[in-house]
């Protein structure tokens, strides 16, 4: 388990990144959220902040847009990297357990102050559950977030939200 690769980043950072578990608790106390009902009190457990991330991968100056990959799932969100730079998350851990499947586990990104579905590129519909690949590059990334009502509400039903 503890070998596991969880989170791979890549693209517009000079060290492509492969993250276990222990990579992700392991990275400073600084970046790292005990607690998340803090930001929002619908969720638990702990989180360590995209800008621990973005550091431990030297993210490039040129990297403009973040793309949130769940591969496992085929769901991709493409978002401005400044728009959510200071407050985007990378939910991993319940006490000293990697988060479960039914919380979006074992990754998921939580944006703080996130917008309704569809009001926004940063809305809800961005906080990607079973994350497994993080890019950064200069264009906008692959994203199939719902366009319209009709799909994003099947989506829902789907998902039972
Ligand atoms: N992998 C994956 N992540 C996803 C989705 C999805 O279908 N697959 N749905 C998104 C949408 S549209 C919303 S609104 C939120 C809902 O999160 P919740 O189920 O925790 O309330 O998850 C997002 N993350
Ligand atoms: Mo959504």
């Amino acid at each position: 388990m503890n070998s596991t690769v969880l989170l791979t980043i890549e693209g517009e950072v000079d060290k492509q990144c492969k993250l276990t578990w222990n990579d992700l608790a392991a990275i400073d106390p600084q970046w790292q959220m005990d607690d998340v009902r803090q930001m929002d009190p619908k969720r638990t457990g702990g989180a360590v902040a995209l800008e621990g991330l973005l550091l431990l991968s030297k993210v490039k100056p040129s990297a403009e847009y973040l793309t949130i990959h769940s591969d496992v799932s085929d769901f991709h969100a493409s978002i401005p990297l400044a728009s959510v730079r200071d407050r985007g998350y990378l939910l991993y851990r319940q006490e000293d357990r990697p988060l479960e499947t039914a919380a979006g586990g074992p990754v998921r990104f939580l944006i703080r102050d996130f917008s309704a579905c569809h009001s926004s590129e940063v809305d809800e519909c961005a906080n990607v559950k079973f994350v497994d690949r993080i890019g950064l590059s200069i264009e906008r990334g692959f994203d199939n977030r719902p366009v319209d009502d009709m799909s994003h509400e099947e989506l829902h039903q789907r998902e039972g939200n």
